[in-house]
């Protein structure tokens, strides 16, 4: 019997393949878990369903986050098919492109500070207030942040802070809902060749970088994030909340690559 089997999560950022959020479905499913999932729009809309599918799942909703009405009516269909639910997992993160180009100071604006923060953080709250009714004790929710939240890391710029502020709210939201036996965590992932990363100009050598100083001297795959969050949702973990669990081949300990030859 799988880790999460008869627990029922709703996944939130699956757009393709090689998404995050594909890998932690696909781990989620393997471990017995009942799936339902949401994507961002009409574009998304046939190759999510097909996802869906895939996993025994039928059903499928839209959200773009940045609508109130629109998070409102995932929990309303959602109601429709299940009474509870156990897991929320939210694997969303925007910011416009120009802002994650260039000097910091220099390109950063209001609008964009504005969207990265509202996309990447506040969704995450967003969703849970929505999910109230329907959360219960050993429900948990769970986000996927980076590095860049804790540390420099050349043209992550804005969605640094974002990525800051979402995991202030894993803290803030833990303390919230813990007395409800709710848990709220986060797994601060290293970066994965996914569609929010394919924008990215020079994301081919920050990998090979990242993995020439990780300790486990390899980028991470979105199953090993998978299978983290699989962990971090199931009972194996009903003491942990409000915490932010590394899957970066121990790529945050290290202050220094080691020396050439
Ligand atoms: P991805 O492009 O596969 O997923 C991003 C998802 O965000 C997509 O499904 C997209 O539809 C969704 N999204 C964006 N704006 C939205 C909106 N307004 N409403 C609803 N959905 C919206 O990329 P990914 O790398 O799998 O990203 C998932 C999460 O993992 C993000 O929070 C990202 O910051 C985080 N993360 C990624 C990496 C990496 O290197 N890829 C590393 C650490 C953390
Ligand atoms: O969180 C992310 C991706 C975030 C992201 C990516 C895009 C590209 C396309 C947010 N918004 C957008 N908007 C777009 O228009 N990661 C952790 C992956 C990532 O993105 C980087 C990285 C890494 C790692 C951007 C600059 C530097 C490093």
């Amino acid at each position: 019997m799988g880790i999460l089997s008869g627990k029922k999560a709703l996944i939130v950022g699956v757009a393709s393949k090689h998404s995050i959020a594909y890998g932690i479905a696909e781990a989620f499913a393997r471990e017995g878990a009942e799936l339902a999932f949401t994507y961002q729009n009409e574009k998304l809309q046939s190759r999510v369903e097909k996802f869906a599918e895939q996993w025994g799942s039928k059903i499928t909703i839209p959200c773009d986050v940045a609508s109130d009405e629109e998070i409102e009516n995932v929990f309303t269909e959602l109601g429709k098919h299940w009474d509870n639910i156990d897991i929320i997992i939210h694997a969303v993160g925007f910011a416009p492109g120009h802002e994650l180009d260039g000097n910091y100071v220099d390109v950063t604006t209001r609008d964009g500070f504005r969207i990265a923060h509202d996309i990447s953080s506040y969704s995450f709250v967003a969703l849970a207030k929505g999910a109230r009714k329907m959360m219960h004790e050993g429900s948990s929710l769970l986000t996927l942040s980076y590095l860049g939240a804790e540390k420099v890391l050349q043209n992550y710029n804005v969605m640094g802070l974002a990525k800051a502020s979402l995991e202030a709210n894993v803290r803030y939201m833990a303390a919230s809902l813990g007395k409800e036996g709710i848990r709220v965590n986060g797994i601060s992932a290293g970066p994965i060749k996914t569609l929010a990363a394919s924008g990215i100009k020079s994301f081919r050598r920050m990998l090979a970088e990242n993995a020439k100083r990780a300790p486990l001297r390899r980028n991470v795959t979105t199953e090993e994030v998978g299978n983290a969050a699989a962990f971090m949702c199931s009972n194996l973990a009903s003491g942990i909340t409000g915490e932010i669990l590394y899957v970066d081949g121990g790529f945050n300990i290290t202050g220094m690559g080691e020396l050439e030859d």
